[in-house]
């Protein structure tokens, strides 16, 4: 029997590349029925059995509010897929781990293909994927999808994944909200609201969170519990309004992000700062905020601009003078459209300038011969 997994990550994280890495050339495209998101699908077959590989549209959240957002997370409900690989870009950890969070939310089996570890590396990235995968309690394996490193890996840790059931993460979003998420996953519960397809908890953060998918499927299942949950909504909107002035959404999305830094903070990320390695605007930095070079750089800057200015004005005046004449001089038409302000400003134009760069020049090799520049 194959095995179901999901390539799953932000857009750019590098799911087309580790997906072709995996599946070569037996792959079909098609489209998501219904709509025109496209859909990727291949297969890996090896010692450690058959893999059913789907590339999913990339996504940075799990709400209704894209077409690859309802696709992604439709998908994952229906077909139920063995295994989720968040592929997630190591030099962007935080934003990353919120769609991962989301997944763990929803109850899903996720391992974490932690790509891109050659670019964490060159920026001096470091990441303790080990503790990292501890502290989420989930796989995560090491990857450089573009080279294929770490597929090996993935694959087997995909195959070694355990059938147990797994329980949605549950993180604090808070003492309001979840005093109304308790409340409404209780409601969910006793009628058993959509929970043949969502954990009931996910259906009522989905209502906190005013998704619109949901809230519709709801209301068409059972009229009466959809209007007690909106209630309940209600209640503690207003109240987050009046109190924090914020909303359920916000105050979600804030309480996300604080689980994800209360990990990152234990030591996940190094950041290593390697002297060959300076970013491209440290080195003009270095140059132009140099105690020595910084002086002499402004004083070139001074002397061109101040000394250029009289000739600059000169051309100037000669130039309006000459357009002037010329004007007056031809009758009108394109010929004359074409020598006043297409000739006599362009040359203009460019002429002007020629002081400037003329002063600059001289500034230079005045430096170049005193030995500074060399
Ligand atoms: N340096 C580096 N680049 C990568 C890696 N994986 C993917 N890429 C590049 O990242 C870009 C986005 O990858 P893609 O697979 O299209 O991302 P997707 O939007 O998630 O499908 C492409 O230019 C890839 O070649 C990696 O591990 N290291
Ligand atoms: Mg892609």
């Amino acid at each position: 029997m194959s095995i179901a997994v999901a390539l799953a990550g932000n857009p750019n994280s590098g799911k087309t590349t580790l997906f072709n890495a995996l599946t070569g050339a037996r792959q079909h495209v098609g489209n998501y029925p219904g709509v025109t998101v496209e859909k990727k699908e291949g297969t890996y077959r090896d010692d450690l059995g058959e893999f059913n590989i789907i590339d999913l549209p990339g996504t940075y959240s799990l709400t209704a509010y894209s077409m690859e957002e309802v696709v992604a997370r439709d998908y994952l409900v229906n077909e139920k897929p063995a295994m989720v690989v968040d592929i997630i870009d190591a030099s962007n950890l935080e934003r990353n781990l919120y769609l991962c969070v989301q997944f763990l939310e929803m109850g899903m089996p996720v391992t974490i293909a932690l790509n891109m570890m050659d670019v964490a590396k060159k920026r001096g990235i470091e990441i303790d994927h080990k503790k990292l995968s501890k502290l989420l309690n989930i796989p995560v394996v090491p990857t450089i999808a573009r080279k294929g490193h770490g597929k090996k890996e993935l694959l087997q840790t995909i195959a070694a994944r355990s059938e147990s059931k797994i329980e949605p993460l549950k993180i604090s979003y808070g003492q309001d909200i979840d005093t109304a998420l308790d409340e409404m996953e209780e409601t969910i519960k006793s009628s058993s609201f959509l929970t043949k397809r969502y954990h009931a908890r996910w259906t009522a953060i989905k209502y906190l969170e005013n998704d619109n998918q949901i809230k519709e499927l709801g209301s068409k299942e059972d009229k009466n519990l959809d209007l007690q949950l909106e209630a309940i909504v209600a209640k503690v909107t207003k109240h987050l309004a009046a109190t924090l002035d914020t909303h359920p959404e916000g105050m979600i999305a804030d309480q996300r992000y604080g689980f994800i830094n209360s990990i990152l903070k234990q030591g996940i990320v190094k950041r290593y700062h390697d002297e060959n390695r300076l970013q491209i605007s440290d080195r003009i930095d270095k140059v132009v905020t140099n105690r020595f070079l910084g002086p002499i750089i402004m004083g070139l800057y001074k002397f061109t601009f101040s000394y250029s200015e009289m000739p600059i004005s000169w051309f100037e005046s000669f130039f309006g003078w000459l357009s002037g004449a010329t004007d007056s001089a031809l009758t009108e038409g394109l010929l004359k459209s074409l020598i006043v302000s297409g000739i006599i400003d362009g040359v203009g134009g460019v002429i002007g300038f020629v002081p400037l760069i003329m002063f600059m020049f001289f500034g230079i090799s005045l430096l170049e011969d005193s030995g500074y520049l060399a």
